[in-house]
């Protein structure tokens, strides 16, 4: 008998124990979860106005995740959204890096532990002014491929990254419904207008990846944006620097602005962009008033294009963006603080923004009133978009006042809390103090090679760049002999013959007989670029070596991945005695990289097996020139910068890592006049630094710095001062 209770006993335990653990993991896989209607994403059951902020985990550094995470938070977000760096992660394929600047897990259990929700944007296309638009240049050379296409190969190689980003987030509990801060995904990334151009094979590839998505089952909402067509359960969701006009493909899909432009990137040659931030809060108060309920600035951080990681073509090392935080760390303002004071009062008005719909009226010219209306409460948005005239309005017996091109709200119906234009947070302008005093440079000199040097590769003909470079330079030398015969015309009459070298970018450095004849290059808008100049030739051979550099590779248009670099030709010498020689068909040798650069010059091990000069030997306004020296650390936390506006362009490095490439010789070109803040921005609007380096100052993380001995690395193509060069700290 006993022994029968027992068994009955355990059975019956058993039974409880199953449905504990059935009903425990369904939850976690139904109640517990992320879900949207049309009026918001819900999470847990409750909906939910998001305000969210794109911070990129590998554009600042670890050290430097819980300081930005905790200013998001303070300013008012809920949630941080990144892109997934699929080249940082996978840069020879099967080979991953998950570590560093890379962590992505790290970065994520951060904004966890703040307490904030992650949109994660796997992409793996990503665009984001990144090199290569995110993906592994080795994706390029896979047999077959074409991007963002229905293409078996570009397919199979996106799943399996998709599969192994989602399956890490799983394994690491990181989505909602596993007690995870992930509540959204992100599946390609502005396809709508590629699509559009491509057709058919576009639309079945957009079907694929929202099937494919789907299927990982992640237990929250994908996105697609800039998608008008995302297939079911998709949601469609906008971006831009206006979203208000926006509807999603379907009534029962929430309306989200995934990127709301704080400001624009810069690119060298080009001035830099601000956005005021009496226009951006309009915009996010524009898009609440008219049923958004999630918005996230692109960028809430925009930080620092280390290494080789900015785009072609072209975008600069700062990706400060004019975000809410500056490239440093440091708080904006005002536009943090008057942002922070727009999310306190779209949070008073949250329990009605998701129970009702908008009744809106129009009282006056210019004017317009959206209130919300439900058992949790009324709220009213009064808008004037007069981009001259402030306007008086009345709304319920009461009289407002509204500055042109703004939106008061009123949470209360009642009371104006907050108006877009009245900016209460005051303005900091950030210092730059020198520290530490000069350098003491070491130089040494980077030889320009000749085709009958060792390593290099011969072939007839011209070659695109990156074919032979595979990316893992910025530089390529083409080298090429010519045969001048003693009887040549211009040897006796002095009129040099004209060289003529096209290339398909981004720029190109020519030696003849080893010294700099001339320098070309192009610009965002045409990579593409033409050097023509005269030549000193002798009679007998002379050695013509095209030092080619690229500027990061495209990152955005249809089919990109077919754009060439480098110096296709055709490459031609005028005014010899038979007129015009075309070399682009002769032999042609090649070599990828710096001889600094196969040394390692950069590192303490490598910048010791060389012999540099200093003192009255240092080299100055030398091209193709490495400088080194040793500094101390500043004192305090103050974040550092150098001063680079005495050099012309190349890459910087410190301990060994590389701060990214440096070119404050192309100077800003455009038209910096005054700019209101009043009226519709694009990113031509608003413009600084006309006439000046595009970037006179780059960013030196002070966890890459020791207390004493740090290594100091510069490479200058052009020839420039070094003893210019200083450190700088910013403070406020
Ligand atoms: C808000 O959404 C509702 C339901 O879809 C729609 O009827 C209404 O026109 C929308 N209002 C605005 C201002 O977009
Ligand atoms: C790439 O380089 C290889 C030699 O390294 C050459 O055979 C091939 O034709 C090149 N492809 C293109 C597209 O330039
Ligand atoms: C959706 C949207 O507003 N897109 C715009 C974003 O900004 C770019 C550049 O100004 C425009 O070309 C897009 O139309």
């Amino acid at each position: 008998m006993a022994a029968v209770w027992n068994t009955l006993r355990m059975r019956a335990w058993l039974y409880v124990a199953l449905f504990l653990w059935v009903s425990s993991s369904s939850s976690s896989l139904v109640s517990a979860s992320v879900s949207y209607d049309d009026k918001a994403i819900t999470i847990n059951g409750r909906r939910r106005i998001l305000i969210s902020g794109s911070i990129h985990y590998p554009r600042s550094t670890p050290e430097m995740w819980p300081g930005l995470i905790r200013k998001a938070k303070d300013g008012g977000l809920d949630v941080i959204q990144t892109y997934v760096f699929w080249n940082g992660h996978e840069p020879s394929p099967g080979q991953y890096n998950f570590e560093g600047r890379y962590d992505l897990v790290r970065f994520i259990k951060v904004v966890q532990q703040a307490g904030l929700y992650v949109h994660l944007r796997i992409g793996p296309y990503i665009c984001a002014e990144w090199n290569f638009g995110g993906f592994p240049v080795w994706l390029k050379y896979v047999p077959g491929i074409a991007f963002r296409t229905d293409n078996g190969p570009f397919k199979a190689a996106m799943q399996k990254f998709t599969e192994k980003i989602v399956n890490m987030m799983k394994s690491e509990k990181l989505f909602e419904p596993q007690g995870g801060p992930i509540i959204m995904s992100q599946i390609e990334n502005e396809y709508g207008p590629v699509e559009w151009e491509i057709g058919a094979p576009g639309k079945s590839y957009t079907k694929w990846a929202a099937q494919m998505a789907v299927g990982l089952n992640t237990g929250v909402p994908w996105i697609m944006c800039k998608q008008e067509d995302a297939p079911d359960p998709v949601i469609d969701t906008c971006n831009g620097f206006y979203c208000e006009g926006f509807r999603p493909n379907k009534n029962y899909k929430p309306k989200m602005w995934t990127e709301n432009w704080t400001g624009w990137y810069t690119k060298f040659g080009g001035p830099v962009p601000y956005r005021p931030v009496e226009d951006l809060a309009f915009s996010v108060a524009r898009f609440i008033q008219n049923n958004g309920s999630f918005v996230n600035y692109y960028m809430y951080h925009g930080g620092t294009n280390f290494g080789r990681t900015a785009a072609g073509l072209f975008i600069a090392t700062s990706y400060d963006y004019d975000a809410p935080i500056d490239e440093y760390g440091l708080l904006r303002q005002p536009k943090w603080g008057h942002l922070r004071e727009l999310h306190r009062a779209i949070k008073l008005c949250e329990p009605v923004l998701v129970s009702s719909y908008p009744q809106v009226s129009w009282p006056g010219k210019n004017l317009e009133v959206h209130v919300f209306n439900s058992k949790s409460g009324c709220a009213a948005f009064l808008a004037n978009y007069d981009t001259v005239s402030p306007a008086k309005l009345t709304f319920q017996n009461m009289q407002f006042e509204l500055p042109p091109w703004s939106v008061s709200i009123l949470p209360d119906c009642k009371n104006d809390v907050f108006n877009t234009a009245r900016v209460t947070t005051h303005s900091f302008h950030p210092n730059m103090i020198s520290v530490g005093g000069a350098f003491s440079w070491q130089s040494y000199n980077e030889e320009s090679v000749s085709a009958d040097d060792s390593d290099t590769i011969v072939m007839d003909g011209l070659f695109e760049q990156i074919n032979i470079t595979r990316d893992a330079s910025d530089y390529l030398w083409y080298l090429t002999d010519v045969n001048i015969r003693p009887d040549e015309e211009f040897l006796k009459n002095g009129q040099d013959p004209v060289l003529t070298v096209m290339s398909a970018g981004h720029a190109v450095h020519v030696f003849i007989n080893g010294q700099l004849s001339g320098i070309a290059y192009g610009s965002l808008e045409n990579p593409k670029l033409t050097y023509t100049g005269n030549v000193k030739l002798r009679a007998g051979v002379n050695k013509i070596s095209l030092l080619s550099v690229a500027v990061g590779l495209p990152n955005v248009g249809v089919h990109y991945e077919t754009w060439n670099a480098g110096v296709l030709g055709p490459v031609t010498l005028k005014g010899l005695n038979e007129g015009t020689r075309d070399l682009t068909k002769q032999k042609w040798s090649y070599k990828v990289g710096l001889r600094g650069e196969s040394l390692s010059l950069h590192t303490v091990g490598g910048s010791s097996s060389v012999e540099w000069v200093e003192g009255s030997l240092l080299a100055k306004k030398q091209p193709l020139t490495w400088y080194k020296a040793t500094f101390n650390a500043p004192e305090g936390n103050d974040p550092l910068a150098l001063d680079m506006n005495s050099m012309g362009k190349g890459q910087i490095w410190i301990n060994g890592e590389s701060i990214g490439r440096h070119w404050p010789g192309y100077k800003a070109r455009g038209s910096c006049g005054s700019c209101s803040y009043a009226g519709t921005f694009d990113e031509k609007k608003c413009l600084s630094n006309c006439g000046e380096a595009s970037q006179r100052w780059y960013h030196v993380p002070r966890s890459w710095v020791k207390p004493s001995g740090n290594l100091l690395v510069v490479f200058e193509e052009w020839g420039g001062e070094p003893t210019g060069i200083s450190l700088f700290k910013r403070t406020i």
